[in-house]
């Protein structure tokens, strides 16, 4: 039901959906900058075609370049990937308008949730439990009156917001009207929508999500939960699956909250919902419409290949598995191998001269690479995902460090001495699943002599 396949994205997932589409005879449309005409995916599509200048803004922003490339080549369908034009309404919306299949939810879905309030609001509305805070936005009006109910410390957050940008603490009532007139001043500046809300503020959690599929039809299953509690400044460093240490009757009631509220909103497609988890206790943040960077992890325990999946559901096949056929076996981890300067984070584009990727049973490395190939400095810096998956997290943890010491990259600085000697040697995450600040604290700790 889908013929020909546009994918708008590049690097890894841009393989990575190739791969899909290969497995389902879908035939594959391949689009780049200027800056990407050495992209290795490009080698495995049926047809490639470039779509416009290095700036993002030039080419895979470009809603027009894009849909003018599904015109072109007849393509009846478009992948979008994570990042870029994967969460735009509006992208999404056009190209439909255009007759072509977005794979992803319905153009009203991404709005929902893009907007966190009103993402906030259905989701108390299907019973997932939410964090203490503000009733709909908070202005300068009934800021007081919003503080009292959510409590201090409070966090005030950009209702267009995300991912951590343009949030503000709030200790005391005495900051309050200037903390909130600041919040908003920063929301209009980068979202283009003063909106903001509030929460209240949790020292502590740890970051988990679940991972969800929907029919668009009134059905939903979950692949489980990952924890992506290991980040950088926003920045997720490493994921694992499933997460650590939760008691069944904690996590069962969450995992059925998320597929309630995906049927009863008719959710379409994969869906990723974000929790923050402190106390026992699980409180719904943001719900993400995109296939994510650390899916594999969810794969790798399941088994299930979330990427076809999307395309089965788009192509109106409906959902590949109940709920009651799919468990999760043992434990996996993902590691986000980047050409940065381990210590200082700073990005490290240029050519690889070595490149010897690690493999065997329950190793999985996804990724564009190979030797000669330059990597651009335009665009994030990722240039790898290593997915290890063992019985046990200990064994995980295991062949994870295994095979980053077979990992070979050389000509770009790399983060592997990040996984291997800050992270997958100590013994505090060796022991157990740690908080979202572990790693920001830790390198501190680490790094004064
Ligand atoms: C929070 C929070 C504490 N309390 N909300 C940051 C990104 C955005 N998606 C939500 N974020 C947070 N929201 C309340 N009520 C702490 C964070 C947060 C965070 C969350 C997930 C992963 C990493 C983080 C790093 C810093 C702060």
């Amino acid at each position: 039901m889908i013929k020909k396949l546009l994918i708008a994205n590049r690097g890894e997932i841009a393989l990575r959906i190739v791969r899909a589409c290969k497995q389902l005879g879908i035939q594959t449309v391949g689009v780049y900058s200027t800056a990407d005409d050495n992209l290795m995916h490009l080698r495995f599509v049926d047809e490639a075609i470039c779509i416009g200048g290095p700036n993002a803004n030039q080419s895979y922003l470009n809603t027009q370049a894009i849909l003018t490339a599904a015109e072109i080549t007849g393509s009846d369908a478009i992948h979008p990937g994570y990042g870029f034009l994967s969460e735009n309404a509006e992208f999404a919306e056009k190209i439909e308008e255009a007759g072509i299949t977005f794979i992803g939810p319905h153009p009203d879905h991404i709005r929902l949730m893009g907007n966190k309030v009103s993402a906030i609001h259905a989701m108390k509305q299907a019973g997932v439990p939410t964090v203490p805070g503000s009733i709909g936005t908070v202005n300068l009006d009934n800021a007081h009156q919003q503080a009292q109910n959510t409590g201090f410390p409070l966090l005030i957050k950009a209702a267009a917001g995300g991912g951590g940008r343009g949030m503000r603490i709030v200790e005391r009532y005495e900051q309050l009207d200037k903390q909130v007139q600041a919040a908003k001043q920063e929301a209009e500046l980068w979202f283009g929508d003063d909106s903001v809300y509030m929460e209240r503020y949790l020292q502590n959690p740890r970051h988990i999500e679940v991972q969800v599929l929907g029919d668009g039809n009134g059905n939903a299953i979950h692949l489980y939960d990952r924890d992506c509690s290991i980040q950088r400044r926003h920045q997720k460093v490493l994921e694992e699956a499933p997460a650590a240490d939760i008691p069944d009757d904690i996590r069962e009631p969450i995992l059925q909250a998320c597929v309630s509220a995906c049927e009863r909103i008719g959710y379409r497609g994969a869906g990723t919902f974000e929790f923050l988890f402190e106390d026992g206790q699980f409180y719904f943040i943001e719900m993400n419409t995109r296939v994510q960077v650390e899916h594999p992890v969810t794969e790798m325990v399941t088994g299930i290949n979330v990427v076809v999946e999307q395309l089965k559901i788009a192509a109106g096949y409906g959902l590949s598995y109940r709920q009651n056929e799919i468990s999760v076996h043992g434990h996996a981890l993902e590691c986000r191998i980047n050409a940065e300067d381990p210590h200082t984070f700073m990005p490290s584009p240029g050519t690889v001269t070595q490149y010897f990727i690690p493999s065997g049973a329950g190793v999985r490395f996804d990724s564009h690479l190979y030797a000669g190939y330059t990597i651009p400095s335009y665009y994030d810096s990722l240039i790898g995902k290593l997915i290890c998956h063992g019985q046990t997290r200990e064994q995980a943890i295991a062949k994870t460090l295994q095979a980053l010491d077979e990992l070979i990259i050389t000509g770009v600085k790399t983060n592997v001495s990040l996984h291997r000697d800050v992270i997958l040697t100590d013994q505090s995450f060796v022991m157990q699943a740690q908080n979202i600040h572990y790693l920001e604290q830790h390198l501190l700790s680490s790094t004064i002599p």
